[in-house]
């Protein structure tokens, strides 16, 4: 791992201007990777481009120079890209070819599902965050981290980790929250803007998604859908609150919980949470989707109605599964 931060860091000390890319449909820790990074190269001189299709979520905006960010490529493309947080290049939204054709390309990221790219990679699956490895790597350059920089890369653990309650966060993960605490950034201020940033409309869809949840027979499967219309009314941005699938996912029986909701163009979006007894990245991947062993997403083609048709049996044989393949272990 060392080696590879020290790859990293020679190829961007080379260049003076750099584009740093994130993935579609930003969170907490896409967006903070980005802007940290995108901060500490600007602290050496030089300049960074911040590329994410998507923008940022009203409830990232407080996030440091998240004004800077930019929804599309500059025509005049620099010689370095940096990629975060993105399980393949394609994340990186629709310019995705244009990215991939620069001439020193960073692949910094923490999915275990190999789909590495670039000239540099520095994946570790192991990093509860994205943010994690951004932190090593500007540790190792001994570039300064200020309050800035903290609050960035805190927020991309921050949100990657459940607040720190989901299986991936390691003693490392609070060691480095640790440190980015004693520079200044404060989780409960953190939290409040994203987790408590709901409005009213937003706090009532929620409660009607909830009202009419369904679940398989056990309980061990849950999930709930809303249509274009509900979420065109209630949300500035068209998509379903941050972290309302975890009101899901704290049912006791339930271990998988997923969330279907239709977009502008008919579209289905599924976003899946797992406890552990399954990997839901294998069942987004069936579906051109990615993600984490807990959490994970994909695409569907509409209508809205047939998304838990085709999610839920899945779900439903990989538990089978797994609990197969468990009482043979424990055998
Ligand atoms: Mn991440």
């Amino acid at each position: 791992m060392i080696r590879k931060l020290d790859r990293a860091i020679e190829t961007i000390e080379r260049h003076d201007r750099c584009l740093i890319a994130c993935h579609v449909n930003p969170e907490g820790d896409a967006l903070g990777s980005m802007l940290a990074l995108a901060l500490a190269l600007e602290r050496r001189g030089k300049r960074a481009i911040r590329l994410s299709p998507d923008g940022v979520p009203r409830q990232y905006a407080f996030l440091p120079a998240s004004d800077q960010v930019t929804t599309r490529l500059p025509s005049r493309l620099p010689p370095l890209a940096v990629v975060v947080d993105c399980d393949g290049i394609e994340r990186t939204g629709p310019e995705w070819r244009q990215i991939a054709s620069v001439g020193d390309l960073v692949d910094i990221d923490h999915h275990a599902t190999g789909n590495t790219f670039g000239n540099v990679i520095v994946v570790d699956p192991r990093a509860a965050a994205t943010a994690e490895i951004v932190y090593r790597l500007v540790r190792r350059a001994r570039e300064p981290i200020d309050a800035d920089l903290a609050i960035c890369l805190l927020t991309g653990i921050i949100v990657d980790t459940g607040r720190f309650s989901f299986a991936n966060t390691t003693p490392t993960t609070h060691r480095i929250a640790a440190d980015l605490m004693r520079a200044g950034a404060e989780p409960a201020a953190i939290c409040r803007e994203i987790y408590e940033s709901r409005t009213l409309e937003e706090t009532r869809l929620i409660g009607r998604a909830l009202a009419s949840i369904r679940g398989t027979r056990d309980g061990r499967v849950v999930w709930t859908s809303i249509d274009w219309a509900t979420l065109a009314a209630a949300t500035a941005n068209g998509k379903a609150p941050e972290d309302m699938i975890n009101d899901l996912r704290a049912i006791r029986e339930a271990e998988v919980a997923v969330l279907f909701t239709e977009t502008a163009d008919g579209s289905v979006r599924v976003s899946m949470r797992s406890k552990g007894a399954v990997n839901i990245s294998e069942i987004a991947a069936a579906f051109q989707g990615g993600g984490h062993p807990g959490a994970a997403g994909c695409s569907l083609e509409g209508p809205l109605s047939r998304g838990p048709s085709r999610i839920i049996p899945r779900v439903r044989e990989a538990l089978r599964k797994a609990s197969r393949d468990g009482r043979r272990r424990t055998r």
